[in-house]
């Protein structure tokens, strides 16, 4: 069997970076079972070879016409995979796709037929909202946060940025390193159109989306930047938790210490 990762060593750093985070999520307690999905638009790394690879598989429906998707290329995790196996061996547990000519359909090209997560049709959507605003993101990772998940289990934190002040208030990095903050969409069912809408909607204004009761949903340039922004949110959450714990409610950074830092650091917000 031919590996499409050898001898391309930019593709191949990609499909590492999915491995490493896969093993964090793993060892973070994120990624229960098949819990959570990676996609990587990998289009930039694909060259003339790889474009003549004939379909593993027949074409599959999308769902969704996406027509910013025409001629992209995308590794996806594989439906009922588990994380702790796509942290070893992320080729046999997700598959390399190639986006069909009409832009409403996927075939797997490389380097076996698995097939893709359940939620690719708002990963693709996601994607493709991402390419039609110009925005050099190009990964999104869905998972599941315990600290973060626990969180929504009451309205207070549901409301606009209500989490987000909060969360950056509780040490200075979260604020830095999520500087648009976390969106919160209200709970819906997993892998529905609605869902996929209301996320775009949301990553407008935030580069990472809560989805109320089952986890978060992260966008950035790669696998590793969109983890980072969820994993200092996640702290800040168990900072939150532990004082909590301690029988007190934090006193978070006070607005001074927080503007200062927007200027300091140049934040958006
Ligand atoms: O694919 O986490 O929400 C596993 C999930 C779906
Ligand atoms: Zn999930």
């Amino acid at each position: 069997m031919k590996y499409v990762l050898e001898n391309r060593p930019a593709l191949a750093g990609e499909v590492n970076k999915v491995a490493e985070v896969a093993g964090y999520l793993w060892q973070k307690g994120w990624a229960e079972r098949n819990g959570g999905n990676i996609t990587v638009n990998i289009t930039e790394f694909v060259d003339d070879e790889m474009r003549r690879l004939p379909p593993l598989d027949g074409a599959k429906p999308i769902g969704a016409t996406l027509p910013h998707l025409r001629g992209c290329y995308f590794y996806c995790k594989g439906t009922n995979k588990r994380m702790r196996d796509v942290a070893r061996w992320p080729m046999a547990n997700g598959s390399i796709i190639r986006i069909t000519d009409d832009c409403a359909g996927y075939v797997i090209i490389a380097d076996q037929p698995v097939a893709p997560t359940s939620e690719l049709p708002s990963h693709l959507s996601v994607h493709n909202y991402l390419i039609s605003r110009g925005s050099p993101y190009k990964a999104s990772l869905h998972t599941h946060p315990i600290e973060l998940i626990a969180m929504t289990h009451t309205p207070k934190f549901l409301e606009k940025d209500v989490a987000t002040n909060l969360l950056w208030s509780m040490i200075p990095e979260t604020k830095a390193f999520c500087p648009r903050g976390l969106g919160i969409i209200p709970y819906k069912l997993p892998g529905s159109v609605e869902m996929a809408e209301a996320t775009i909607s949301e990553l407008a204004d935030y580069d990472v989306v809560m989805w109320e009761k089952h986890g978060v949903f992260a966008v950035d340039t790669d696998v590793m930047q969109a983890f980072d922004q969820v994993d200092v949110l996640n702290k800040s959450a168990q900072i939150y938790i532990a004082a909590r714990g301690m029988g007190f409610e934090p006193d978070g950074m006070t607005a001074e210490q927080m503007k200062e830092m927007s200027v300091a650091f140049n934040l958006p917000k």
